[in-house]
């Protein structure tokens, strides 16, 4: 307190590296240069705002001047609000909400153009969804280092997988398989992106069918699904893909091994009890049901052998996907359990991909597993026992290298470049630093409040950089002004350069709760500044229908009239189109400009449609004319001085 009350000015003229400052005279050094008064300005503002030397210290560990660009950039799942956030570092400044689950009209992302057609992909069995509840981004992986080519997401509650391309940071397909009702293990990449990995969380009876809940143990399964991806394509291929069928646990987090253990999946569970609920007809409620065992199950997949196993063609087919049945995955050894204590969550492989790290919700320890001694265990057949389904089970003492005391609830764990990691303490508000050498906290750091997901730069990369770490809290409480009940969630920066954590800065996410992050180099992305003229930003390809200057025209064919537009500062070309009632009308707009951020919007009234059109891009739209009338069509993005002249009319004729 008296720390913040009293500004040491000599401390914090040392931290300011002043001797520049006070050749200047501005910040009055203490028997120097002129003998400035005391009360300088710094000080002064100091004092006014009440800042401590603390928090003038992390002001200039975070504060980025006009033009400067941010080192690393942070990709954060948007939650339910079904988009993912991208927040430069350390700024914590936002720098886009990238449009996926969710229609967004600055991005124009679903409202008339192609990218409704996404929306429809990702439809499941035949119903469009128009959100999503995003969880775990994922960055493409080049030898388990971030490429800086793709981001991947996951909807949970829909079990669906998108794939943002990060050249234009626009999302460019969405696979759903309705072999599973849900996905939470998801995404995790493998070290080289061959497979995007998402397990599902509810069990179910797989496919979609119905099957009374009484059946649970016999009828209601997990599943994980190995997505195949195509780099080159940019695109996730069902056909390729394949799953493996898990007992009826609720399979919780992913992780893919890496180094000493690529080739292998890592997934924890809860709910090995198989409590469904019931509250109301005399049974335990889920939560309570799921918590009465001291050990749940840690999934152990050898998904290279698994992979082998698909191309003998040892699966079979439910709802379009092929699946490793339970039964063949226990009889070929590809899939092997190790318990792990009290409501276990998160599974981070350290960047050596030498130990596997699990958090448990109702416990205070992080166990550690060795993946040699994993492996060994799986070579010498040593089991304790198996599961009701005949999954062997490793004897955890002989599995673990050891445990961590951390605190009150550790979920999830993160990794800095000096050996150490940092766990999120749910119940404690804390993030603990411990150290992978001896495993012991060497310092905790609070947060505010109730911690979920934590993330360190690259930190989940076979290297990671250390720097910063994010604390992604689901409480604010008391940090912000007030909004009314629901509150922000909390991202907290904190450096992590010293022997002890310093927190920098608190961003409010005025966004469904988002779970996981992932922060990359800046320099990794290389985005376009700008399409290439007649560009479809959903291929990546010239659109067949793009418009070149001097090519625009109205076309009327069979099908309905064609309207080739152009849009430049600072009108659309045409600007007038006539069409009669009924008549379906297909626009074909280029925005030809090449000049950066020279972005023109095309709304036009009453058919909800918007449309972004970046310098370069082209856009497709097509609707019925339905109703007659005098529809004003016009530029939603001030382009220049004659913004608001960049318009025109659609002229629906009544038909007689
Ligand atoms: S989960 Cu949210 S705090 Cu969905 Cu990764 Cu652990
Ligand atoms: Cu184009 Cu405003």
């Amino acid at each position: 307190m008296s720390d913040r009350d009293t500004p040491r000015r000599g401390a914090w003229a040392a931290l300011l590296g002043v001797a520049a400052l006070c050749a200047g005279g501005a910040l009055g050094c203490p028997g120097g240069n002129g003998g400035a008064p005391a009360g300088s300005t710094v000080a002064q503002l100091m004092q006014e705002r009440g800042l401590s030397e603390a928090d003038v210290e992390a002001a200039l560990k975070t504060y980025t001047p006009t033009g400067k660009h941010d080192e690393y950039l942070l990709f954060a799942s948007g939650g339910h609000a079904g988009n993912l956030i991208v927040i430069g570092l350390p700024s914590m400044r936002i720098l886009k909400y990238v449009a996926v689950f969710t229609p967004e009209p600055w991005q124009g992302f679903a409202y008339g153009d192609q990218t409704n057609e996404l929306l429809v992909q990702g439809a499941r069995d035949g119903r469009p969804i128009t959100w999503g509840d995003m969880h775990h981004p994922a960055l493409s992986e080049t030898n388990g280092e971030y490429d800086g080519q793709f981001c991947f997401v996951n909807d949970k509650a829909n079990a669906r997988i998108a794939v943002v391309n990060l050249k234009d940071f626009v999302t460019t397909q969405i696979v759903t398989s309705e072999l599973i009702e849900s996905d939470h293990g998801a995404t995790f990449v493998t070290p080289n992106t061959e497979y995007v990995i998402e397990a599902a969380q509810y069990p179910a009876p797989l496919g979609g069918r119905y099957a009374p809940i009484e059946k649970y143990d016999e009828e209601y399964r997990g599943a994980v699904i190995f997505w195949k991806f195509d780099r080159t394509r940019g695109r996730i291929v069902p056909e390729a893909s394949w799953a493996i069928e898990l007992p009826p646990y609720m399979q919780d987090l992913s992780d893919a091994g890496k180094l000493a253990s690529d080739g292998w999946v890592f997934i924890n569970s809860f709910d090995t009890e198989r409590s469904w609920g019931g509250n109301m007809e005399g049974r335990p409620p889920l939560e309570s049901g799921a918590s009465q065992n001291d050990m749940d199950y840690l999934h152990i997949i050898d998904w290279r052998k698994a992979e082998k196993v698909v191309q003998q063609g040892l699966t079979e087919t439910i709802a379009g996907m092929r699946v490793i049945r339970l039964q063949t995955a226990i009889e070929k050894g590809l899939l092997h359990f190790v318990g792990e204590p009290k409501s276990p969550h998160g599974v981070d492989v350290t960047p050596d991909g030498k130990e596997i790290v699990v958090g448990g919700k109702l416990d205070t320890h992080c166990t550690v597993y060795s993946f040699e001694k994993i492996r060994q265990l799986i070579e010498q057949k040593r089991y304790e026992g198996k599961d009701p389904y005949g999954v062997p089970i490793l004897p955890f003492r002989e599995a673990i290298r050891g445990q961590v005391e951390i605190g009150l609830g550790p979920l999830h764990t993160t990794f800095d470049d000096k050996g150490f990691a940092y766990t999120s303490v749910f119940i404690e508000s804390t993030v603990a630093k411990w150290s992978l050498k001896d495993l012991k906290v060497v310092h905790k750091q609070p947060v505010h409040y109730n911690i979920g997901h934590l993330v360190a730069a690259e930190g989940d990369t076979v290297s990671p950089d250390g720097r910063y770490l994010v604390a992604m809290n689901k409480w604010s409480i008391d940090r912000f002004a007030d909004v009314g009940p629901l509150l922000p969630q909390n991202f907290q920066l904190i450096d992590i350069t010293g022997e002890e954590m310093r927190l920098l800065y608190d961003l409010p996410i005025p966004l469904g709760e988002p779970h996981y992050a992932q922060i990359v180099k800046a320099d990794k992305i290389k985005a376009l500044e700008i399409y290439p003229l007649g560009t479809n930003a959903l291929e990546h390809r010239p659109d067949p229908h793009a418009v070149k200057a001097g090519q625009q025209r109205i076309e009327r064919g069979p099908d309905g009239v064609h309207v080739y537009m152009t849009a430049v500062r600072s009108h659309f070309k045409p600007d007038v189109i006539r069409v009669k009632q009924g008549e379906r009308v297909h626009l074909h707009i280029t925005n030809v400009e090449q000049a950066r951020d020279a972005t023109h919007g095309f709304t036009i009234n009453s058919y909800n449609v918007q449309l972004s059109l970046e310098p370069g891009k082209h856009c497709n739209v097509s609707f019925v004319a339905d109703r007659a009338g005098v529809f004003p069509f016009y530029c939603t993005e001030f382009c220049s001085a004659l913004h608001l002249e960049m318009a025109g009319y659609l002229l629906v004729e009544p038909i007689e």
